[in-house]
């Protein structure tokens, strides 16, 4: 399987980004804590090459706690401001206000002996559906940026002000242009963050299954009655279609639809809570 997805809005986001970026003081980059390095976007880097960057560990609340550590103490590591989050629910707005604040330090300190009080400007990148928006919903309190569970749902430029002298510009996700690392694609197809329509459901679940079983993931076996990983991917696929009730055509399983209930019961946590992406050594 080849993953290569970097349609038209995505070139013309990433234009309006190094437009934006002129603008802004700082930069909020969102990574899927599942997924972290995966999420890393090379011309993002080049992008905010000088500006101070908040890195956002979102979605903690699908990794399992602790396991997250690792990356901060790489971002640490680095001399980079990092911290963990769940964007959904508002308990973690100071944190990420004050990790602001922290990056913006000697630009409102610069202000402040002025006797101005600096609006801080933020722009939000990262990978499509890594929480972007709903992380801007957090830090604003209310329903102000769209969010949805496919990638490609922001599209315009949306300016969010806070009361606390803070505006953040939400941006579309957008891709590398190729992928090098084609495990990083398959993660990145993993957790939602490639359309669905440009990756075959039956390659990924068989990535999935691989992935699995190479980290010893019992809870897919307990989930679908198998005993091991021992089997061809026809039985396992079999196998799940009989656990899950799908309705055999001709004596045969969809697989398409098969792969699709591996894929939701990931993104559902029905396997626990997995991190796909721990630092290199
Ligand atoms: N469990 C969990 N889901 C989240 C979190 N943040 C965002 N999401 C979900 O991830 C999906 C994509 O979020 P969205 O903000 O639209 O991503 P964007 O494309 O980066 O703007 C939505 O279904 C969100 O509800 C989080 O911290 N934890
Ligand atoms: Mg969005």
């Amino acid at each position: 399987m080849h993953i290569q997805w970097y349609p038209g809005h995505m070139t013309k986001a990433m234009r309006m980004m190094q437009d934006a970026i002129k603008q802004v003081d700082c930069v909020i980059y969102v990574l899927d804590c599942r997924a972290v390095s995966s999420c890393i976007n090379p011309k993002f880097d080049e992008m905010i090459a000088d500006k101070p960057v908040l890195y956002v560990l979102n979605k903690k609340d699908l990794v399992p706690s602790g396991e997250v550590k690792v990356w901060l103490d790489y971002f640490a590591s680095r001399g980079a401001t990092a911290l963990a989050v769940s964007s959904v629910g508002n308990k973690e707005r100071n944190a990420v206000l004050d990790g602001l604040k922290k990056i913006n330090s000697a630009v409102i300190s610069k202000y402040r002996e002025k006797g101005v009080n600096k609006i801080v400007r933020a722009m939000v990148v990262g990978v499509p559906n890594s929480g972007k928006s709903t992380l801007i919903n957090c830090l604003c309190a209310g329903k102000r940026a769209v969010t949805g569970n496919r990638p490609g749902v922001t599209r315009g430029k949306q300016w969010v002000r806070l009361d606390e002298g803070i505006e953040l510009l939400d941006t579309p996700g957008t891709l590398p242009p190729s992928f090098e690392d084609q495990g990083k694609a398959v993660n990145l197809a993993f957790v939602g963050s490639i359309k669905e329509d440009v990756v075959r459901v039956d390659e990924l679940a068989i990535e999935f299954i691989d992935f699995c079983k190479n980290r010893g993931i019992d809870e897919f076996c307990n989930r679908y009655g198998i005993d091991g990983f021992e089997y061809s991917y026809e039985e396992i696929f079999d196998a799940v279609g009989k656990a899950r009730g799908v309705q055999k055509v001709r004596g045969e399983y969809d697989y398409d639809r098969v792969a699709s209930i591996i894929m939701d019961d990931f993104r559902k946590q029905k396997f626990g809570k997995i991190m796909l992406d721990y630092p290199e050594k």
